[in-house]
């Protein structure tokens, strides 16, 4: 039987801690409909989460799986979207069939609106199973239609940057943020991080695995209406600049993001678009 639990993080900000009986644990956090913690059975940390990470109104928690929407990167709004940056309402917190489930949504509001002039729900769904399933569906609620980008933008923790293997990716077309968006097409079979990487990868296969011998983990990300994989690293210079990153923790993580954002989704009025992540260890 699943178990689920309101607790408190750091600063007093509110959270969900759920477990399945595989022994696989979350914890969430309303803040941004954010995972900051999945645990395996043995409660290694599955996914990043910097020790100096803020947990404070209007700033982004560094780590975990942080929500994009409804902009990738910069741009009219803040970095990534204000969907990490807001309060989303606890719609749902509890078992289903065995599973963890939690159901958050946020809804167009006047805050944002001068920015983004769209009226939408976003109905953002956390299923744990022995899997960690989290499921976005964006709703136009308006009187036009909008498009978006959105993503998962996931920290995945690795035991030593220098001996994963991101795989999966051969064949894909992409674009380099870090060489003035230059395009390429990946040669490699396995992308091994040696340096800061910020590549956007356009329709990537439905399944990425990332290797993390250190710690004798593969991660398998599993994705449905989400076209393209994101992958980053900040590498010493980028952790030291962010401010929130010890400058040693490039090496303990990587992102390799699901998301929508070579091509904006665009919904109509009364239309829904439906991105899904499903992230397993083997
Ligand atoms: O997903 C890669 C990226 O867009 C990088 O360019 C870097 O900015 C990273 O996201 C983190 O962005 P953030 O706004 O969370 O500091």
């Amino acid at each position: 039987m699943a178990k689920i639990e309101r607790i408190f993080l750091q600063s007093g900000m509110r959270g969900i801690s759920i477990e399945h009986e595989s022994g696989f644990g979350a914890t969430v956090t309303p803040y941004g409909a954010q995972v900051i913690s999945w645990r395996a059975p043995d409660k290694r940390e599955l996914l990043f989460l910097s020790e100096r990470a803020t947990f404070a109104a209007g700033k982004a928690i560094r780590g975990g799986i942080p929500i994009v929407f409804p902009q990738f990167g910069k741009g009219t709004l803040p970095s990534h979207g204000f969907a990490r940056i807001t309060e989303w309402e606890v719609v749902r917190a509890d078992a289903e069939n065995g599973a963890a489930v939690l159901h958050f949504r946020l809804a167009s509001s006047d805050v944002w609106r001068k920015e983004w002039p769209h009226s939408f729900t976003a109905d953002l769904e956390i299923e744990l199973t022995d899997a960690l399933k989290t499921r976005l569906c964006v709703r136009n609620s308006g009187e036009s239609s909008f498009q978006y980008q959105d993503a998962f933008h996931t920290y995945f923790a690795v035991g030593d940057i220098d001996s994963c293997r991101i795989g999966s990716l051969q064949g894909c077309n992409g674009v380099d943020f870090l060489a003035g968006r230059a395009e390429f097409s990946e040669e490699r079979d396995a992308i091994q991080i040696s340096a800061a990487t910020d590549r956007v990868y356009m329709n990537s296969p439905r399944i990425v695995k990332i290797d993390d011998p250190s710690t004798r983990t593969t991660f398998v990300i599993e994705k449905e209406g989400l076209s393209d994989s994101v992958v980053w690293n900040p590498w010493q210079e980028g952790a030291v600049a962010l401010g929130d990153l010890d400058p040693s923790d490039y090496k303990r993580m990587v992102c390799v993001e699901s998301g929508n954002v070579g091509r904006p989704i665009e919904i109509a009025p009364g239309a829904e678009h439906v991105s899904t992540q499903s992230l397993r260890i083997s």
